[in-house]
């Protein structure tokens, strides 16, 4: 991975390389942690943060979802991670807000080990590989199904959840496809290994709903709005497997992924990104990087330093 200089961790300012914890940290033995993926685009005017608000309330809520107390309030984590950004010197990058459970008490109920907050900052590239935003990509349905609501929490953005999510996506990886389709217990269509799933049938858009163990992505909800102010029909409702086979039209969005279009499914070409695809493709690419008037508001500017503004200090 490209590096940055500087991660923020407890409030500090540390070295990437000494950015470190106890190997008894409780997130690292039981999966006990909650993070957000984030971007922060060069745009216009300056570097800019999109939907920063509404992912650090699904990082308060993921936190609230697994009894963990979070010692850091959103707009103490907004501040710091502007100043990161700044820090840097950064224009356009990936966040990684993670609030684990760190070292203190071992087992189950560890409700002393203390809760560790860190920031990162780094420039991430196509998640998908070069190409995929342009040309689509190959995916396969999972023979895992995504975790379900019985036995963990689908709308909680938490570490230990992810081995689901790494299963299928090495299931596919090693089949050599670009990404997995996961489906949910029932069988309808939930969501990629990181990115949620949209169907264009007869001009008409589909994605699963949220009683289809989805994350409740932020880029999903961006999508369906520019889809909907174009003039489109959003319908959230259960997709059978065999409705990705017969689709115009499949893409994927995720902070990491952004829009991604599909070109087949399970070996059955769904074919060259399509209009539809293309058109919200290019509004929702404008949209991140500041160039649509009507959703600027989606932007946190990452503002520049004033005169008075005392830098945190770096520990050394
Ligand atoms: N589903 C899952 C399981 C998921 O991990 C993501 C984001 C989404 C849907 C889309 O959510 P949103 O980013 O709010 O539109 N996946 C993150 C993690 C990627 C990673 O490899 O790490 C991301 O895109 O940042």
């Amino acid at each position: 991975m490209e590096q940055a200089e500087l991660i923020w961790h407890n409030g500090e300012l540390v070295p990437w390389e000494d950015a470190k914890v106890h190997v008894l940290s409780h997130g690292l033995h039981y999966g006990t942690g909650v993070f957000e993926g984030i971007r922060c685009y060069e745009t216009e005017r300056g570097p800019a943060i999109f939907r920063h608000g509404e992912h650090l309330e699904r990082l308060e809520k993921s936190a609230e979802l697994y009894y963990f107390s979070l010692p850091y309030s959103a707009e103490e984590l907004r501040d710091a991670t502007h100043e990161l950004i700044r820090r840097n010197g950064l224009r356009s990058c990936y966040i990684r807000p993670l609030a684990f459970r760190g070292y203190g008490e071992m087992g189950l109920y560890a409700q002393s080990a203390p809760i560790e907050v860190i920031v990162a900052v780094w420039p991430w590239g196509a998640y998908l590989g070069e190409g995929s935003k342009e040309h689509g990509i190959r995916t396969k349905v999972s023979s895992w199904r995504t975790i379900s609501g019985d036995s963990l929490i689908p709308h909680a953005k938490a570490s230990g959840q992810y081995l689901n999510s790494i299963l299928a996506k090495t299931e596919s990886a090693n089949a050599g496809y670009d990404e997995a389709i996961l489906l949910d217990q029932h069988g309808a269509v939930s969501e990629g290994s990181g990115e949620n799933v949209f169907v264009v049938r007869d001009g008409v858009l589909r994605t699963p709903p949220h009683t289809a163990a989805i994350l409740d992505g932020i880029s999903r909800n961006s999508v369906v709005q520019i889809a909907r102010d174009l003039g489109y029909t959003v319908e959230e409702r259960d997709i059978a497997r065999s409705e990705l086979y017969l689709a115009d039209e499949v893409f994927l969005t995720g902070t990491a992924a952004e829009l991604v279009p599909v070109r087949e499914v399970d070996d059955h070409p769904i074919g060259e990104p399509g209009e539809i695809t293309r058109v919200i493709q290019a509004k929702f690419e404008d949209a991140l990087h500041g160039r649509a008037e009507e959703y600027l508001e989606w932007l946190d500017p990452v503002e520049a330093p004033a005169e008075a503004d005392k830098p945190s200090k770096v520990r050394s």
